[in-house]
């Protein structure tokens, strides 16, 4: 079964579009989110581009502030200051990749958490791995709600995490082994964690040998055909989280969208599986958009206001 992202991303956005309804129908302010994309990475433009398509879809201001690619970092850190003192702006984020130049680390240490809506700074992946009520990065929030919503249980499932970048890897690892009761509320049908995790990477040995072992496989390496048929069992759930452009003269754009998994030859075998594009990817935008409603709930309510 195709584990269908796009539609099930519309379904919550829908669903988000009545929340903000809700909210603006009681004359309170609509949720806003600022985006910050320094250069003219085509494919960060893109990304930057379909954000703003989903926030308009669904009632979120969004604002775009863009810089050239020669930017000093203290210019970016001033932005983030400001940013973070605009009462108007409930999230912000800073589209990454960044220049060479400009010290991401730094960058993201110096977003106030409370607007964090790409949770990446410290405060919430420390508070996301204790279990604490946190912002949770997109990508791992979007698997987690996508699992959830086709009711894929992980409960003693070995999950094997390929990849173990801060954005995805290790955060959706540290989510599916976590008692469920610890985790964050607003989870729809399973109840997600409790899974046995192991993480491999580019110098793992025998990852076809681990691979085998898994009822879930989630592939975070930005490498197109790295999951083959013959490294998965009959049955096998496979969130495909490679968003890998190949040239291609015949498409509309000169190039195509695959994952990290050979599509074609795993799905017979699979269980479920995701589709790139159309599975990840969409829930990826969708929870940037809760990530907002959410920071916009915690800290922009007026007190005493109950909805
Ligand atoms: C789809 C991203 C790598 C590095 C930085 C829908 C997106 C992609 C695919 C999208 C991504 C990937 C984003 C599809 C945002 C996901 O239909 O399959 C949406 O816009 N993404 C990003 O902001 O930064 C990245 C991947």
């Amino acid at each position: 079964m195709i584990l269908d992202g796009k539609q099930i991303a519309q379904t919550i956005r829908a669903e988000l579009r009545e929340q903000v309804a809700a909210l603006t129908a009681n004359g309170l302010r609509a949720p806003k989110l600022a985006i910050v994309i320094v250069g003219n990475n085509p494919a960060s433009e893109t990304y930057v581009n379909n954000k703003i398509k989903a926030c308009a879809e669904v009632g979120i201001d969004a604002v775009k502030i863009a810089y050239p690619a020669e930017i000093t970092e203290q210019t970016l850190l001033n932005e983030i200051h400001r940013l973070n003192n605009d009462d108007s702006i409930d999230g912000f984020i800073v589209q990454l990749p960044l220049p060479e130049h400009i010290n991401e680390t730094q960058v993201l240490s110096t977003i106030d958490y409370r607007k964090d809506v790409d949770g990446l700074t410290p405060e919430n992946v420390g508070r996301t791995v204790q279990g604490l009520p946190s912002i949770i990065s997109a990508t791992p929030r979007g698997i987690r709600e996508l699992l959830a919503r086709y009711e894929i249980a992980t409960e003693g499932k070995h999950v094997v995490v390929i990849g173990r970048s801060n954005i995805v890897g290790k955060p959706i690892a540290m989510l599916l082994m976590q008692r469920p009761y610890l985790s964050l509320p607003g989870l729809s049908a399973a109840s997600l964690g409790d899974a046995t995790v192991t993480v491999c990477h580019s110098k793992t040995r025998d990852l076809k040998a681990i691979c085998l072992t898994a009822d879930i496989i989630i592939v975070a390496a930005g490498c197109p055909n790295l999951l083959t048929v013959d490294m998965v069992r009959e049955g096998v759930t496979v969130i495909d989280v490679g968003i890998n452009r190949i040239d291609d003269p015949a498409a509309p754009k000169g190039y195509r969208l695959v994952g990290d998994v050979d599509f074609a030859n795993v799905a017979p075998k699979a269980a479920y599986i995701t589709p790139v594009p159309g599975g990840v990817g969409p829930m990826t935008i969708v929870s940037l958009l809760q990530n907002t409603l959410q920071a916009y709930n915690e800290h922009s309510l007026p007190q005493g206001h109950d909805l």
